[in-house]
């Protein structure tokens, strides 16, 4: 007789859509298929090792890269596929699905359960979905959303932080599958943390006037390298509502890192592809944010200057030929 095999553990990206696709996944596999799943967040440093990645061990993964053993498998990112034989060894399945095209994975879960297993989702789970959407693609109607959001989804997502431990999203994960999102904002572990959060947001605010070096033609440059500056990601739209364009350095674990986005409230009338400008720099990204990550200070200083001037010189002096 075979060996019983062992539980199966869901991997997840440890952020707000991947623990909601946790949750939906394990509800779903124990409803339709009685699997008693575990979970347990993924860390970036398990990449290092990925073919050897859970060997021995029955699991799935949401929200995060392709692996051929996975039993179950769901995932929205373009950059899924570690290496073109990985890209090779999928096909979409009655287990696996990718869709770019999907703002979030939650959705794409539900959808996939829907065709493939005639699974009904709870309305707790569609909410969850469409905030996933909202939180991961940066969906907010305005900056003020972004930032102050009291909705239960904004709640978790900021409190999620300053998460404790890393053991706490697994906790979560657990109260997701069961319970209301209105529920989960209500727990006092995640309230404490939501506090903290906001007043980590109010400083960052705070701190972000002095960061900037020149405002001109609705292109910002700022310098937010020094560690003592708190960083929130929507601070300089909040503060210019009227750019088109932020380029910033800010540091890194390693170093430091050139940032350059769109202003989603405020879009450019002119499409510059931010991605491809910082190819230029050894990095990358959409058409719409990207990123580089120079050698030193010095040298991150010197890129965001000069992509501040090109999306400034592309933005308003068009090439003609
Ligand atoms: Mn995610």
């Amino acid at each position: 007789m075979r060996a019983m095999p062992g539980p199966l553990v869901i991997h997840y990206h440890r952020d707000f859509d991947g623990m909601v696709s946790a949750a939906v996944l394990a509800r779903i596999l124990n409803e339709l298929r009685g699997e008693s799943a575990a979970w347990q967040g993924i860390n970036y440093d398990q990449r290092l090792n990925w073919d050897g990645f859970g060997e021995g061990t029955r699991f799935a993964i949401v929200d995060f890269h392709f692996h051929p053993r996975a039993e179950y498998w769901f995932d929205h990112h373009p950059t899924t596929f570690l290496s073109p034989a990985l890209r090779a060894a999928y096909a979409p399945s009655e287990r696996w699905r990718w869709d770019e095209a999907s703002p979030s994975c939650p959705p794409l879960v539900l959808r996939h359960a829907a065709e493939h297993w005639g699974y009904v989702a709870p309305p707790r789970f569609v909410e969850m979905a469409r905030w996933s959407d909202v939180v991961d693609a940066a969906r907010y109607k305005d900056v003020e959303e972004a930032l102050f959001g009291d909705a239960p989804a904004l709640r978790i997502a900021r409190a999620l932080t300053v998460s404790p431990e890393l053991r706490w999203t697994d906790e979560l994960v657990g109260a997701l599958r069961d319970r209301t999102l209105e529920e989960v904002a209500a727990r006092p572990d995640v309230e404490k943390c939501f506090q903290r959060a906001t007043k980590n947001r109010d400083k960052a605010l705070e701190q972000f006037p002095p960061t900037v070096l020149s405002n001109s033609r609705a292109v910002l440059l700022y310098d937010a390298s020094s560690h003592q500056i708190r960083r929130e990601r929507f601070a300089v739209f909040f503060h210019h509502k009227d750019i088109h364009y932020s380029v910033g350095v800010i540091p890194t674990r390693a170093g430091y890192h050139v940032t350059a986005g769109e202003n989603p409230w405020n879009p450019p009338p002119r499409s510059i592809h931010i991605g491809a400008i910082m190819e230029g720099y050894g990095g990358g990204g959409h058409k719409a944010v990207g990123g580089a990550n120079p050698h030193d200070l010095e040298d991150a200083r010197r890129v965001a200057r000069e992509v501040s001037e090109r999306l400034r010189r592309e933005l308003w002096e068009p090439a003609t030929r």
